[in-house]
């Protein structure tokens, strides 16, 4: 091992919706987090391993910093907390406004809580594909700056993969000489049977409304492997069981939609996701289940895979 190589923990910290699920999966070069344009969609700690010659960085994706109205929301807050603590930097996200440049009290509470870690504290601004004047990001960056005295500023389009090689050179001159904690081969922490079950969760985020998407909980029961080359090519099939939670008996027939339109609509996109994500033919069946007020139960939570992972 070369003298010199660096390893470490990057945690992503920021409000909802700023896009931190979305850089995680432009920097991993695959979708490991889901995405969706609502809020909270992110409810557990999501890992993406990169590996370099010199360098192992493990990105770590967080639910967004929000007030804790029931114990799910509590328990995603405590994720994002523990997450920062256990990390080597944290990379706060906020998102590019056009207007003036004035930092908000909650996009100054995320550094504050970025700054509850040990380690030092980087700001991505992102979205910036989204702003009319470009003229106005320097502006914004000085603001930043000033405001929040962090280490490293840098301007990102996670969507379209703009400055992200800039984010990584800085990210990786802040790790600490170590060497790599994880194979080289390895992608991430999460096992795979719990990615498939996220993206059938964000088929319920992207194709139903109202309460639905945040009162749906996915667990995949079943998971039979016969894939016949595990080499990541696509020979052979998993055939895969998943059952989804809601809160209540009315929201049966919200999930399962009109002669079971929608539950079909979610299975079918799913299965393409997850025929991708595990590079073979799937057999998916889902089933829907009401577990009352699953949002408020401890238990219920930690069943789910949303309570906070061992230690
Ligand atoms: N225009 C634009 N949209 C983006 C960009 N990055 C993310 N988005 C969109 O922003 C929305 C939220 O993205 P997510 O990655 O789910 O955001 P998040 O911060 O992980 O959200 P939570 O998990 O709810 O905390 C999605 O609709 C994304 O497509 C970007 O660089 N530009
Ligand atoms: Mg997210």
């Amino acid at each position: 091992m070369t003298a010199n190589h660096r390893s470490g923990f990057v945690v992503f910290v920021g409000r909802p919706n700023v896009g931190k699920s979305t850089l995680l999966n432009a920097l991993a070069g695959q979708k490991l987090a889901i995405v969706s344009p609502k809020p909270q969609t992110t409810r557990t700690r999501i890992t993406a391993i990169l590996t370099r010659e010199d360098a192992q960085v493990v990105l770590v994706d967080t639910p967004g910093v929000t007030k804790s109205a029931d114990a799910l929301r509590r328990s995603m807050q405590r994720i994002t907390r523990t997450a920062v603590t256990d990390s080597d930097l944290a990379l706060v996200v906020v998102e590019a406004r056009d207007g003036e440049a004035e930092i908000s009290d909650a996009d100054r509470a995320v550094v504050e809580a970025a700054r509850k870690g040990h380690g030092r504290v980087g700001l991505a601004i992102n979205k910036v594909d989204k702003i009319k004047n470009k003229k106005m990001l320097l502006p914004w960056m000085e603001a930043y700056a000033k405001e929040t005295g962090v280490d490293v500023i840098v301007p990102i389009s996670a969507k379209n993969h703009d400055g992200l090689e800039d984010l990584v050179e800085e990210l990786l001159k802040r790790l600490p000489e170590a060497p790599p904690m994880f194979p080289k081969e390895m992608v991430t922490e999460q096992a795979e049977r719990v990615i498939c079950a996220e993206l059938v969760r964000e088929q319920l985020l992207l194709l139903t409304r109202q309460e639905i998407p945040h009162a749906a909980a996915v667990v995949i029961e079943v998971f039979e492997d016969q894939r016949t080359d595990q080499e990541g090519g696509d020979g052979g099939l998993c055939r895969l069981e998943g059952r989804i939670y809601i809160e209540r008996e009315s929201q049966k027939g919200i999930v399962v939609g009109k002669g079971g339109r929608t539950i079909k609509e979610v299975s079918t996109a799913a299965r393409a996701q997850i025929e991708e994500f595990l590079g073979c033919k799937v057999y998916l069946r889902l089933t829907v289940h009401v577990d009352k007020d699953w949002r408020q139960s401890d238990r219920a939570i930690e069943r789910f895979g949303y309570g906070l992972p061992e230690a």
